[in-house]
């Protein structure tokens, strides 16, 4: 006798794009095709916490992907569609830190600072969280929009690590998602957040550092004098922070006029803006 499924429970087959390429509902893989973007998304995180993993799932590029940090030299770009808008996604060098001064880190910090990017995904490595969180705190000292991506779960579930997410989601108000970028466990939700995120339905309130009384003072008065200097300056705040801090590069941009190229070269229209990316 052949028991026949009724039709409703039937599993629907996989559709499988290349082999070992899992497929989510709604995601369109563009490749290189970046043209006419409505957002713009970057990949920012430590060294070799699964960025380019995770450009590769999302755009079905072959970024290159290795066991060694430092990997990623250049910004890569590539494309994704999801609830009919386009993503422009740009796989950045890993970095410590926004404020050292090593070329592939400069890519990366100049890009989140003034490329000004719709979100930005913070890819963090779970098993060593508490490291990753200093260049997390600083990306939320400049932009509003980001998604903490806690990769590497599965790693961290085999040296007993365990992260309460949802209260980290809270004290860093912004959204946490848990995935393994490598089998794509969780890609479908850091898709969804991502797409919340630029599109303005999710409202992120990043938590800041701040600083209180008269050191408070201080930056909001020196942003104001560099916001004077160089008008539409999308950080004059965090330019301010690392002035008092004595930043040697900020002050020699700031002196040199090197800030104006800066923000120009990274200024990035959105598509129906006669942007082409
Ligand atoms: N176990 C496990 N391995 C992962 C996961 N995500 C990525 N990897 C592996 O981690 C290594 C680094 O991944 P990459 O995507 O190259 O990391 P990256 O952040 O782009 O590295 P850089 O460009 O050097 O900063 C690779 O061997 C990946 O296969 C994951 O969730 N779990
Ligand atoms: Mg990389």
């Amino acid at each position: 006798m052949t028991t026949k499924r009724p039709r409703s429970i039937r599993r629907r087959p996989l559709p499988i794009v290349a082999p070992g390429v899992p497929v989510y509902e709604g995601l369109r893989r563009l490749g290189i095709d970046t043209a006419d973007w409505d957002y713009v998304v970057a990949l920012a995180g430590n060294p070799n916490t699964g960025k380019s993993t995770v450009f590769n799932s999302l755009t079905g590029l072959k970024q290159h992907v290795g066991n060694w940090p430092g990997k990623t030299v250049a910004r890569a770009e590539g494309g994704f569609e999801y609830g009919a808008k386009k993503f422009k996604l740009v796989d950045l060098p890993g970095t410590y830190s926004l404020l050292s001064a090593s070329t592939d880190e400069e890519i990366a910090r100049d890009f989140i600072l003034f490329g000004r990017p719709d979100c930005t995904i913070i890819v963090v490595d779970t098993t060593v969280l508490e490291r990753n969180l200093n260049l997390t705190l600083q990306i939320l000292e400049i932009t509003d929009r980001a998604v903490l991506c806690l990769n590497l779960m599965d790693e961290a579930e085999r040296k007993g690590v365990e992260v309460d997410h949802e209260h980290l989601e809270s004290d860093l108000g912004i959204p946490v998602i848990p995935t393994v970028a490598r089998t794509g466990h969780g890609i479908r939700d850091l898709i969804e957040a991502v797409a919340g995120v630029a599109d303005g339905s999710i409202v992120t309130r990043p938590h800041r550092i701040g600083g209180y009384g008269e050191a408070a003072r201080s930056v909001d008065r020196l942003a104001a004098m560099v916001e004077a200097a160089y008008p539409g300056l999308p950080n004059a705040r965090w330019v301010a922070m690392r002035l008092l801090e004595g930043d040697k590069r900020v002050e020699r941009a700031i002196a040199g006029g090197e800030l104006h190229e800066l923000v120009e070269a990274y200024e990035m229209q959105p598509a129906g803006a006669g942007g082409t990316g």
